[in-house]
């Protein structure tokens, strides 16, 4: 199921989790199970184009019938009973498509799925981490009625100690259905209204509730529920949590209240199940990284399975989540294929992980062009958008653009991200020193400021008893271990995100600069194995906690 909690008691929603046969021009049919990568399969380590997933389906009545998809890596042309229904880009969100009207009984669901690089993919280019083929996240049916609840989006405020819910609700109508009411219940308050012929309902009430705190979650269910006549019709359920956010007078506030964070920049990827990675293993990573005294992970460099966020919203782990953009250069950003694609990762981000209280903040274009003019005005334009589609949390971007950058007055949350000790030959302080106080006179002034990336690189198992080999562990460690002790107790900086937890599979145009064609800078290796540089780790955020 795409979520860990069950999100309708009316509706029914069928997982089409399992195996499906995959297929393409060169290769006989395979069966394989969804979710997952097909460079897991034998032969298909490095295959790179078409494929196509095909299954079963047992509709069992007949009327309207909703696909929903967690994530195909990257391109996907849905047929019904061979019938083209709908079509989605992006690996790293989901969609719908939606059959108005489907006879009861046995259909076939074919995913045509497309993994290539080109002009008409501008997010998944060959990159510092694997673009990998394949249905990669939980799939669903759900048999709807006429109208039906399409999603809801949930913020709180607080006035005088005391917290508001505010709601609102999307409706969806198929046909003429009167006599509809809507109503939504959170934290024993319900509220309920009659529709007539509005599609978008919204409620604001005040709830007793308990604050949704780092590390200490407190989760509400939030359930809506549509009726036709009095009768229960359909519903949809979320889990949520009381928290106001913001970044202001140079603090990050949570509730009110400065909070520091610090962990790790994490990529969706475990070891052969490339991004579909199983929920045992996130899980996994949260408390591996809780264990390295972490309160906070980046999703770099994109939206993240809805999995692991509700494990972070259940373990009150904070959230930078980012939209997909790494490090895209001039001709990418210039064409309006990456505008169109963009302002859909954006839009598709902030629907579908709005309502998560762990996300703190959305990142936007990771290393892009913000040294440029032209690059300034996709960096307003992005976060431009990202404000009216969520004007509850701040915006952030993690530059590497050192004393040249000129966006950082877009931004609530100033970010950067600095390797002193690996790509630099700086000292780390007084680099994060000189480089703070340049930000604070090139529109940083009264920001917050986040250390986004710092890190260093090993080859797992790889030693060097000087400890002064490139590669070595012991040579990752200690440079980790003078970095964060210079730079996290620096007073201005309020987070930072070590460049990261685990190693990752890297595209091959990487060959020159990634041994073993990954990058290494994980403190773990690719199956959760941990290099040296944990202890070092471990110790720098433990002390932080106790300043
Ligand atoms: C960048 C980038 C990361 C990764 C890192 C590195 O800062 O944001 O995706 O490539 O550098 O390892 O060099």
């Amino acid at each position: 199921m795409l979520r860990l909690f069950e999100e309708h008691r009316l509706r029914r929603a069928v997982s089409l989790d399992g195996l499906w046969q995959l297929e393409r021009p060169d290769c006989p049919p395979t069966s394989v199970l969804v979710p997952g990568v097909w460079e897991s399969l034998p032969g298909w380590a490095d295959y790179r184009g078409e494929a196509a997933y095909t299954r079963a389906v047992t509709v069992e009545r007949e009327g309207p019938v909703l696909l929903r998809f967690g994530g195909v890596s990257h391109t996907a042309q849905v047929l019904w009973d061979g019938q083209p229904v709908g079509e989605h880009y992006n690996a790293f969100t989901g969609f719908d498509v939606l059959i108005p009207a489907t006879a009861a009984g046995a259909h076939t669901l074919t995913v045509r799925v497309d993994n290539s690089f080109g002009p008409q993919s501008c997010l998944h280019v060959p990159n510092d981490y694997y673009t990998y083929g394949g249905i990669t996240r939980p799939v669903e049916m759900h048999l709807l009625p006429d109208c039906f609840i399409e999603r809801m989006a949930f913020y709180s405020t607080r006035e005088a100690g005391r917290f508001f819910a505010h709601v609102t609700v999307w409706l969806k109508a198929l046909a003429d259905v009167p006599g509809l009411s809507l109503s939504v219940e959170v934290s024993g308050e319900e509220r309920s209204q009659m529709v007539g012929d509005m599609r978008q309902i919204r409620f604001d009430f005040p709830v007793d509730a308990a604050p949704w705190e780092a590390l200490h979650a407190r989760l509400y269910t939030l359930r809506a529920v549509l009726r036709r006549n009095g009768a229960p019709l359909d519903d949809l359920i979320d889990r949520v949590g009381f928290r106001t956010v913001a970044a202001r007078a140079g603090e990050i506030w949570l509730n009110d209240q400065p909070v520091r964070l610090w962990g790790f920049n994490r990529h969706e990827e475990y070891g052969s199940f490339g991004c579909a990675v199983p929920v045992a293993c996130m899980a996994q990573d949260l408390q591996m990284a809780l264990e390295l005294g972490a309160n906070s992970i980046r999703t770099s460099h994109y939206p993240n399975d809805q999995r692991f966020l509700d494990l972070c919203d259940e373990m009150g782990v904070l959230v930078w989540e980012e939209h997909h953009a790494r490090a895209l250069k001039g001709d990418i950003l210039r064409s309006p294929v990456f505008a169109r694609q963009i302002a859909q990762c954006n839009e598709e981000m902030v629907a579908q992980h709005v309502n998560h209280p762990c996300i703190y903040v959305w990142g936007v274009l990771n290393e892009c062009e913000s040294d440029t003019e032209f690059g300034r005005g996709i960096y307003a334009q992005c976060i431009g958008q990202l404000r009216e589609l969520d004007p509850t949390r701040p915006i952030t971007f993690a530059s590497c653009r050192h004393f040249t950058d000129i966006c950082l007055d877009l931004c609530d949350i100033v970010s950067w991200n600095i390797y002193p000790g690996w790509y630099l030959q700086e000292n780390p302080r007084d680099f994060a020193d000189r480089l703070i106080a340049w930000s604070d006179e090139h529109g940083g002034a009264g920001k917050p400021v986040i250390i986004s990336e710092i890190g260093a690189g090993a080859i797992p198992g790889y030693h060097d008893p000087l400890r002064r080999a490139k590669w070595s562990e012991e040579r990752q460690a200690d440079i980790l271990r003078e970095q964060l002790s210079d730079v996290l107790p620096q007073p201005r900086v309020r987070g930072l995100y070590v460049w990261q937890l685990a190693d990752v599979r890297v595209d091959e145009s990487w060959f020159a600069g990634r041994p073993r064609t990954m990058n290494n800078k994980g403190v773990l290796d690719e199956y959760r194995r941990p290099k040296m540089a944990c202890a070092a780790v471990k110790q720098a955020f433990e002390e932080a906690a106790h300043d």
